[in-house]
């Protein structure tokens, strides 16, 4: 079918760390070989994604010498001319290296917080050299085991004095970056500062550019605290906050999994793509994801593959919802009320007050309702397990 072919236009990206994932976890070593950014370039160009996205240290080694730098950046542009694909996104490396053991913004240590601006300020500068307009904070190293080392709301004083900024140093420099916020509630802290998308959403208005400030909110990091992803997404999007998603799977509230996008959560990813498709969201389809440890290197490929054929089989059954008489039929009527009620605006006035509160509302006759949800939801399964 050519609807569930991907193209440049359904805006698929993929991290330089995700098709490049080598299959390492906390108990094993790695079980492919690393893939340079160039070959994942031309790979994922082949499966019609649209963009790639990178931590300044997924390009360029952390010890890279200037020349190195040059010369790898210089490859890297070629490539992404050659094979015409993009970099939407940019974020910074602040967990992996020993020196962020204890945070990196929410550090105890000013110079450790210092290393952390002055390394994002370079990334950032990286970023906007491949013309990324959207710019992902994933604090996966601001929180705590010992919650009597740090006052939690000095934690989150130092976060916000970073944000202002490198808000501010974005500004200066005429990047054009948007930032996005990602939230995990756990792993690889034993807890994480602002844990979820709704910490998020009620902490960038405290900040002095919220406009510039949204989130990046991942599937499985919602997942793992047992959250409805469907409903962040919507809140986020109500907010006009979605500045960029990430894409993957997860089977319940566990250590963080990134699998296969769509693989695992079937109803509620078929429900998120919907609202996606149907919201006027324009920003990348990100998958934050990898290959099981038990695939080769060509697996990786039909992983890659796997995330984007499954989010156009979610687009298709969006649609076939859409167009179902059935399923519509029953949505007029659980939608429908009492012939001649009127419904009355909420706006308002002492007299619209007054209106409401003599109703003649009888509650027991508001409890007859008929709610046919078994039904509307058995259509559904039917529509997604193929038998309709
Ligand atoms: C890391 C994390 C992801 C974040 C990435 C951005 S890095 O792989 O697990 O969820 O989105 O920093
Ligand atoms: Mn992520
Ligand atoms: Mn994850």
């Amino acid at each position: 079918m050519s609807s569930l072919q991907p193209r440049k236009e359904h805006k698929f990206t993929f991290g330089l760390w995700t098709v490049g994932n080598p299959g390492r976890d906390p108990f094993g070593e790695p079980t492919r070989e690393p893939l340079s950014p160039v070959t994942i370039v031309k790979r994922l160009s082949e499966l019609g994604a649209y963009g790639v996205n990178f931590h300044d240290n997924d390009l360029v080694p952390i010890d890279a010498s200037a020349t190195e730098r040059d010369r790898i950046v210089a490859e890297f542009r070629t490539a992404l001319d050659d094979y015409g694909l993009c970099v939407p996104m940019a974020t910074t490396n602040l967990f992996s290296d020993p020196a962020f053991k204890d945070g990196a913004y929410t550090s105890n240590d000013p110079r450790v917080r210092m290393y952390a601006v002055q390394k994002t300020m370079r990334a950032m500068d990286l970023g906007a050299e491949f013309g990324a307009k959207v710019y992902v904070f994933w604090g996966g190293r601001e929180g705590a085991e010992v919650d009597g080392a740090k006052d939690a709301r000095e934690a989150l004083k130092w976060f916000r004095e970073a944000l202002n900024f490198l808000c501010e140093y974005s500004i200066s420099q005429g990047y054009g970056y948007r930032f996005a916020l990602e939230a995990k509630p756990n792993e690889p802290r034993g807890d994480i500062y602002l844990p979820t998308t709704g910490a998020y959403l009620g902490f960038i208005p405290t900040l002095d550019h919220p406009d510039m400030v949204g989130v990046n909110p991942e599937v499985g990091h919602e997942q793992m605290a047992g959250l409805n992803f469907y409903h962040v997404i919507a809140q986020a999007i109500e907010a006009g906050k979605l500045f960029h998603i990430d894409l993957n799977d997860q089977k319940g509230c566990r250590f963080d999994q990134d699998l296969r996008f769509g693989s695992e959560s079937i109803k509620n990813m078929f429900f998120l793509v919907k609202l996606l498709e149907e919201s006027g969201y324009e920003g990348s389809r990100h998958f934050d994801a990898h290959a099981y440890r038990s695939e080769d290197p060509e697996g990786v490929w039909d992983f890659a593959a796997g995330c984007m054929r499954t989010y156009l089989i979610y687009r298709e059954k969006a649609r076939q919802f859409n167009d179902d008489p059935d399923i519509q039929a029953l949505l007029a009527e659980i939608r429908s009320t009492e012939p001649g009620f009127e419904q009355i605006p909420l706006e308002f006035t002492p007299e619209r007050a007054e209106q409401i509160k003599n109703l003649p509302l009888d509650r027991r006759e508001l409890a007859k309702k008929r709610l046919p949800y078994e039904r509307l939801d058995q259509l559904i399964i039917d529509l997604l397990m193929g038998v309709r």
